[in-house]
């Protein structure tokens, strides 16, 4: 896999998340399929669905299948749900996103709220898809639907965004961002992985070692988005910048430094992708998404 690889992936996700809206969406009303289209248009890096599609083929899954596919655009579901209730006015209260208005911006506050909570269970409908169409037997697809809903729930990302919540304004040591951001960010990474592991029926080492990976990827991809939050422009990074300092948030970059809080990246990268070769697994890929996220631009 070489690192063009990772952009080519997000792409393919682009495509296979189109097709598999418009089987989702075919019965809703427009009132909420047309602001989830929305948000789920190009423009996300997609890197939650690539990092569960890379689970999927390390444990021995078909590369391309569409089940395993279904699978990855489930967590993105989840994912860019949580960006609309981000980005709402009684949240971030954010008009740019992806490089395009808000979804608030264009359907108004109830819509982008009621797109948002329609896509948790579009999210786990399309789960149980691609655990159909994979032929995955029921105790595997219970505990599949349970690590969705685990990294997306109250002990992890929503849980993560309540504790950010609190911390706004406060003063928050390393610990404790590190805890809010191992939820907030990491969990449905970590879920992303474990579940693509999960859905080819890895064994448990296998499933807890690339969950391991995730965790360690969560971390660096939150301190990459803190520096970037501080040194990018919103042209690029598609949404705005400079937010962490006019909120008063604690951040990595804040707490350590630049230069130290990228090289805790690197290092927490580093470690995780050995323990993926020392498991047995081919580390390349997983090095190369790793490289991916420390030197993303947006
Ligand atoms: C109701 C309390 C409550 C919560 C709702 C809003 C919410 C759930 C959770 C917030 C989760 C959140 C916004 C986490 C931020 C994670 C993060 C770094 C997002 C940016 O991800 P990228 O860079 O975005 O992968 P793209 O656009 O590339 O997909």
């Amino acid at each position: 896999m070489a690192p063009a690889d990772v952009t080519n992936e997000a792409l393919r996700i682009d495509g296979v998340l189109a097709v598999s809206l418009d089987r989702i969406l075919y019965a809703t009303s427009p009132v909420i399929a047309d602001p989830v289209r929305y948000a789920l248009a190009s423009g996300g890096k997609r890197i939650r669905p690539v990092l569960c599609t890379l689970a999927w083929r390390a444990a021995g899954g078909t590369p391309g299948h569409a089940g395993a596919d279904d699978v990855a655009c489930a967590v993105e579901l989840i994912h860019t749900y949580s960006l609309i209730h981000d980005d709402l006015p009684c949240m971030d209260d954010d008009d740019l996103r992806r490089g395009r208005p808000t979804v608030h911006r264009v359907y108004g506050s109830e819509r982008a709220a009621v797109a948002g909570a329609a896509m948790i269970p579009l999210a786990f409908s399309l789960l149980e898809q691609g655990m159909d169409s994979i032929g995955l037997p029921e105790p595997e697809r219970r505990t599949a639907r349970q690590e969705l809903a685990r990294g997306a729930g109250a002990g992890g990302m929503v849980g993560g965004q309540v504790m950010d919540l609190a911390g706004e304004k406060a003063l928050v040591e390393l610990p404790a961002l590190r805890e809010i951001h191992s939820r907030k960010t990491g969990a449905l990474i970590v879920a992303a992985l474990r579940l693509g592991a999960m859905a080819a029926r890895a064994d448990d080492a296998t499933v807890d070692v690339v969950g391991a990976f995730g965790a360690a990827v969560g971390l660096a991809f939150q301190i990459v988005d803190d520096v970037l939050d501080e040194t990018g422009e919103a042209a690029t990074l598609g949404k705005t910048a400079g937010k962490d300092r006019a909120q008063e948030k604690a951040t990595f970059p804040g707490l350590l430094g630049r230069a130290e809080a990228m090289r805790h990246a690197h290092e927490a990268v580093e470690q995780a992708v050995s323990k993926i070769a020392a498991a047995g697994l081919d580390p390349a890929p997983f090095h190369v998404v790793g490289d991916f996220v420390l030197h993303r631009d947006r």
